[in-house]
């Protein structure tokens, strides 16, 4: 039987970066995040006995398997859990620039959980869903549910799962993506997080931090204060950002133009724009701001970096079934 499924990316506000079980896929910490609905994939997952080997395609290019080593190992964990024997043929077609920090893995495997799950007879529940697509990359986890989601860091395979804190947000927050640069990033989020895990000193009191961060922007979300939300995601991402500067060797995901729209962030803030700046594992820029803002950020944005390089996301769904 086939399956289609579709699963919106999210955009951290408290994020995730550090794995205590490389294999599990165990996060030190919990994280907090906002679906989009702009940015999505749609997978469909076949198996066939007929296969020698799970069979990828995506965006209508075939992926050898020597590329897809990520999924062919997803796929059978995926067997595993349901006894289907048969490898699959996999179509994923992505409505997100992939690798330029937009977390295209989160998605990814989202959409690849629900589809593959589905075709193999599993009917998993949303929180096993949850756990699931944290096995292929851990921001995929929070892909299952839209609006705003924990992922609850756990302390093994079972208790490691998102969950979501208000599906419809409903207090007009809302973020913008500046398309800074959409090439394939040079240091992997994997890589660089396990980077810092190794080497930063700073790495020790991270747990710490999100907890508090975490805290805060939960009576934030609870007062529907767009401004206290936006300043907390802001500090938590900066302090993520300060552990690869501080791995070693240092690295950054930073480029000339990361810096030039936080610059242009803050001074909007300083003429009285309620907007504050998240990114991730590459150089784009989301805008955090209230949805009643959205013409003069727009604007003042566009001067500078080209409507056309910016991407208008509200909270979007969680996974969603198509056949
Ligand atoms: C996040 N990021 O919370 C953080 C913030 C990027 C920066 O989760 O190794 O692709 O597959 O678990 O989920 C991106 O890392 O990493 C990510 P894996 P993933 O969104």
């Amino acid at each position: 039987m086939a399956s289609t499924a579709r699963a919106h990316t999210n955009i951290a506000l408290i994020k995730y970066w550090g794995k205590r079980d490389a294999d599990l896929i165990l996060p030190y910490t919990d994280s907090l995040s906002l679906t989009l609905d702009e940015f999505y994939t749609t997978t469909t997952v076949d198996f066939d006995s007929q296969l020698k080997h799970d069979h990828l395609m995506i965006d209508g290019q075939v992926i050898s398997p020597d590329k897809s080593a990520k999924v062919a190992h997803f796929m059978d964990l995926v067997r595993q859990m349901s006894g289907q024997k048969a490898f699959a043929q996999i179509k994923s077609v992505n409505h997100v620039p992939m690798s330029a920090g937009l977390a295209s893995s989160a998605s990814a495997f989202a959409a690849l959980a629900a589809a593959a799950s589905r075709a193999a007879g599993l009917n998993l529940t949303p929180t096993e869903l949850s756990r699931l697509a944290r096995r292929g990359s851990g921001s995929a986890t929070r892909s299952v549910f839209g609006g705003l989601v924990q992922w609850h860091r756990g302390i093994d395979d079972e208790s490691s799962y998102a969950e979501p804190i208000m599906e419809k947000v409903d207090f007009g927050l809302e973020m913008i993506a500046i398309m800074i640069n959409r090439q394939q990033k040079k240091v992997s989020s994997r890589g660089g997080m396990q980077a810092s895990v190794d080497t930063s000193p700073y790495f020790k009191i991270w747990p710490e931090v999100v907890e508090q961060d975490l805290k805060a922007i939960k009576i934030a979300i609870q007062e529907r204060n767009i401004s206290k939300i936006g300043e907390i995601a802001e500090a938590n991402a900066m302090r993520m950002h300060a552990l690869t500067l501080s791995a070693q060797p240092p690295f950054t995901y930073f480029e000339a133009s990361t810096i030039k729209a936080i610059n242009l962030i803050n001074q909007l803030r300083q003429t009285g724009l309620n907007c504050y700046y998240t990114m991730d594992a590459g150089p784009n820029v989301k805008v955090i701001y209230d949805q009643k803002d959205r013409p003069q950020i727009l604007a003042a944005l566009g001067q500078v970096f080209g409507q056309d390089n910016l991407v208008v996301a509200q909270p979007g769904p969680g996974i969603e079934y198509l056949e």
